[in-house]
């Protein structure tokens, strides 16, 4: 008798290729509207599913978990981060946790890049005067903004993608420093010439441009609350390509309001897709609707990876990006 195929469910609208693939190896749900699922539709879900697909648009938390069908054995998530799912519990309800670690990394570091060259060199700025039809021409003070060569770059952050971004930074000039839980070893930091700070607050102090690169876990949560933002300097900037709870948004953008930092470059929000208006307002802050990973090759390999993920879990073996609690 052929195996009765595993019924998944994937939350929002995947790359073609990944969904046709999914579709031909498993009893596949697929959500043709891409609209982001309620909590009463997450619920009716993992009700249904033997594997879920959500992205990090799903909240699945206790609320959802506790209602799941015994059968959830495993939640093969569409994305690095894990923030969005309750760990401890789907460990105590029994459930897999996979996620793709490492095929959006260089695409990551990319969009951090590009805003670490953005916000000091007013490229927005500048691309909004053209299409405003107010641009008179050259002038030697015109749309001055700051040199990124020479200047201390913070990375917060010095896992795999923190480690991209530092690569490209000294191809700019960019000194490199870094705050991370461990060190790094010692031919990693040789290679990066890279400084590591074990006291973020001593860091802060120092640096031109900091960028986010940490994931966001509890123990990140505002990680740069009021009391380290106001240790940074008036011309320096902040970068986020992570995620936005790890930056307090009111307080950072209270400070971006009183010129207490010069800019910021925000792919990332602490309410998403919530977005504090008063951000909007200012000419010294590029912000971006959480594109960092959003490339046609990212999105495939990412799709891949959870195809992976769920054959082997479904043939009985440990998929290869098993999120482990202990990790966070
Ligand atoms: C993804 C991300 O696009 O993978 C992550 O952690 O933040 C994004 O780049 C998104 O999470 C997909 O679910």
């Amino acid at each position: 008798m052929p195996q009765k195929k595993p019924v998944v469910v994937v939350t929002r609208r995947l790359p073609d290729a990944i969904e046709t693939r999914m579709m031909e190896l498993f009893d596949t749900r697929l959500n043709h509207e891409d609209t982001p699922m309620t909590q009463n539709q997450l619920i009716d879900a993992v009700r249904a599913a033997d594997v879920l697909v959500p992205t990090v648009t799903d909240k699945i938390d206790l609320g959802v978990l506790s209602q799941a069908n015994p059968n959830l054995k495993l939640i093969a998530s569409f994305g690095t981060g894990v923030d969005h799912i309750d760990l401890a519990t789907a460990r105590q309800r029994g459930i897999t946790v996979t996620n793709t670690p490492g095929v959006l990394t260089e695409d990551t570091a990319d969009m951090t890049m590009a805003l670490i060259m953005a916000v000091p060199r007013r490229l927005t700025e500048g691309e909004r005067l053209m299409r405003s039809g107010n641009w008179h021409g050259w002038s030697p003070t015109g749309m001055l903004g700051h040199r990124i060569w020479g200047k201390r770059l913070g990375i917060i952050g010095m896992g795999r993608i923190g480690q991209a971004v530092a690569r490209r930074a000294r191809a700019f000039g960019l000194s490199i420093h870094y705050h991370n839980r461990n060190r790094l070893p010692e031919d990693i930091e040789h290679e990066l010439e890279a400084t590591y700070w074990e006291s973020l607050d001593q860091m802060l102090a120092r640096m031109d441009i900091v960028s986010v690169n940490c994931p966001h876990t509890p123990a990140t949560f505002h990680l740069l609350n009021a009391r380290r933002l106001a240790l940074l300097q008036p011309s320096s900037y902040v970068v986020n390509t992570s995620r936005g709870e790890v930056v307090d948004e009111n307080a950072l953008t209270r400070m971006l309001r009183n010129g207490k930092i010069a800019g910021a470059g925000l792919d990332v929000f602490e309410h998403e897709p919530a977005v504090n208006p008063r951000l909007m307002e200012l000419d010294n802050v590029v912000l971006l609707p959480h594109m960092g990973s959003a490339t046609i090759e990212g999105r495939i390999d990412m799709g891949e990876k959870v195809l992976i993920n769920i054959k082997t879990f479904i043939d009985g073996h440990t998929p290869p990006d098993r999120v482990l609690q202990a990790m966070l």
